[in-house]
């Protein structure tokens, strides 16, 4: 049993900015307030089936109205940097032409943030294309990644003199492959090819937006968030299991980190594609696009996997959402690829608890891509899930979470001591959310929202983040209730 009294809390290092994280459909509602128009996300949620309970993101947490107050508790908490995204159909209704009020909000938005002394990390792009260029072929189609150019541009000319960490795309993985090829997320297509076209073109995009941004303000602090895995073969012995790895390694995470650090994709990587038919739509000058100079690259760190050739005895790992459209695996090469339990605690979502892969992974990303690049590290994400079971005040006593918040603030600190240039741990998320296809089933937030009142109830697990920002230490272990 945990004995918090006695253990020595440990320092965090001075250059880890602890924040929080959240994104535009998950929080703000208000989605025909203003002029904003559809995205992807509005119209896949009315596909009857999409999303667990019907659910959709038209309230959400009515962050909309209530960012004064969630930026009060923010500062409550003591957090020091903020991770939002913009709505790209808020600032663009029709994915090409400016809406002043939309871009209004965010700027009321960053002023509050600057007002409370939080830093504001601006995302771009979490996931919520405009549903009149998904019309157009969304982001199969080239001309989407000039479009996003343009509209970080705008984003720039409002923001560019308040803001100074851009992030260009969040995890561009989950847009490509379970937007077009699982089809759990918006726009829910299943076509492998269109998914490989989205992947190229995200990337793409990333690289004329960052090209288009330091143009225009060559001071900013550019970067992309990754959302990566650590793919371990379940028998290390095995060849097939070997092999398994090293395609999930390669459609997860080199699939990116390549092109971005290296200017190529991984050529392992593309003979499996071509093995099956399939291919990357790259012209020319692309890859040197995509390679143009970054100064930050964004982790998000949920859990690894244990992967093998060969089926387990029980059933498989799997995250996809109990919706009831048909399912498909989001890897294009990942036919005959297994993940196995490992028998480690699992959150609400099934996803193993697993603190020391992210220590694994900064290693290995600090050494083969960002250090060469001179490129600094933030845990952009980090978060977990539980069945929270409020008291009568609306307490949450999510002693798991705490603990979940704990491992890996101090899995960060493991990092920085072995030499990894780590600068950011921010949480996801600061409230409970609109989870995507599980619709507001799971809650992942610091602070629960209650949806019939929208009150905001510190968690816990927010008393101890606080207790540890204010402290700059790792917290010791929680005591158990008796
Ligand atoms: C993040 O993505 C999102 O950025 C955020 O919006 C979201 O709310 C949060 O996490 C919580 O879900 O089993 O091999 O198919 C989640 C990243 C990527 C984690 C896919 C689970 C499963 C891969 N997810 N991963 S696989």
């Amino acid at each position: 049993a945990p004995t918090g009294a006695s253990a020595a809390a440990r320092p965090l290092p001075p250059q880890l900015l602890l924040g929080v994280a959240t994104a535009a459909y998950q929080i703000e509602g208000a989605t025909h307030r203003d002029g904003r128009a559809d995205s992807i996300w509005d119209a896949f949620s009315r596909i009857p089936g999409a999303v667990v309970g019907g659910e959709s993101g038209e309230r959400a947490c009515e962050h909309y109205d209530r960012y004064r107050d969630d930026v009060a508790l923010m500062r409550e908490l003591g957090v020091q940097v903020y991770r939002f995204s913009t709505s790209w159909a808020r600032v663009q209704p029709d994915g090409r032409t400016a809406n002043p009020a939309g871009l209004d909000f965010y700027r009321r938005l960053t002023d509050e943030l600057l007002a409370a002394g939080i830093t504001p990390w601006l995302t771009l792009y979490h996931w919520d294309l405009p549903q009149a260029l998904q019309e157009v072929g969304g982001w199969p189609e080239r001309d989407t990644a000039l479009r996003f150019a343009d509209y970080a541009a705008d984003v720039h000319a409002a923001l560019g003199d308040r803001i100074h960490h851009w992030t260009t795309l969040n995890e561009p993985w989950c847009s490509a492959f379970l937007g077009y090829l699982s089809g759990e997320h918006a726009p829910g297509e299943q076509n492998p090819q269109r998914a490989l076209d989205a992947a190229h073109h995200l990337l793409l995009g990333h690289g004329l937006a960052t090209q288009r941004l330091r143009s225009l303000d060559a001071s900013l602090d550019l970067g992309i968030t990754l959302n990566m895995t650590v793919a371990d073969p379940v028998d290390p012995h095995d060849p097939a299991d070997l092999d398994a790895a090293r395609r999930i390694d390669a459609q997860h995470n080199r699939l990116f980190l390549d092109p971005i650090f290296r200017g190529a994709y991984p050529a392992d990587l593309l003979d499996d594609l071509a093995a099956r038919g399939l291919h990357l739509p790259v012209q020319e000058g692309d890859l040197a696009a995509i390679a143009t100079p970054i100064d930050a690259l964004g982790v998000n760190y949920y859990h690894g996997d244990a992967v093998s050739a060969h089926p387990p005895a029980a059933a498989p790992l799997s995250s996809a959402a109990p919706s009831e459209r048909p399912k498909r695996s989001p890897f294009p090469a990942g036919d005959g690829i297994f993940t196995h339990p490992r028998g480690l605690p699992v959150t609400a979502m099934g996803w193993e608890v697993q603190p020391e892969g992210l220590t694994r992974l900064l290693r290995r990303i600090d050494a083969e891509y960002t250090r060469p690049a001179g490129v600094v590290l933030y845990v952009t994400e980090n978060g977990a899930a539980y069945t929270d079971v409020p008291d009568a005040e609306g307490f949450v006593d999510d002693i798991e979470r705490a603990e979940f918040v704990r491992l890996h603030v101090d899995a960060v600190v493991d990092a920085i001591e072995a030499g990894v240039d780590v600068r950011g741990y921010f949480y996801w998320s600061l409230l409970d959310n609109f989870e995507w296809a599980w619709g507001y089933d799971k809650r992942f937030g610091l602070v629960r929202v209650d949806y019939d009142s929208q009150s905001r109830t510190v968690k816990r697990s927010g008393r101890l983040y606080q207790a540890m920002i204010a402290g700059r230490s790792v917290a010791p272990p929680l005591d158990p209730r008796p």
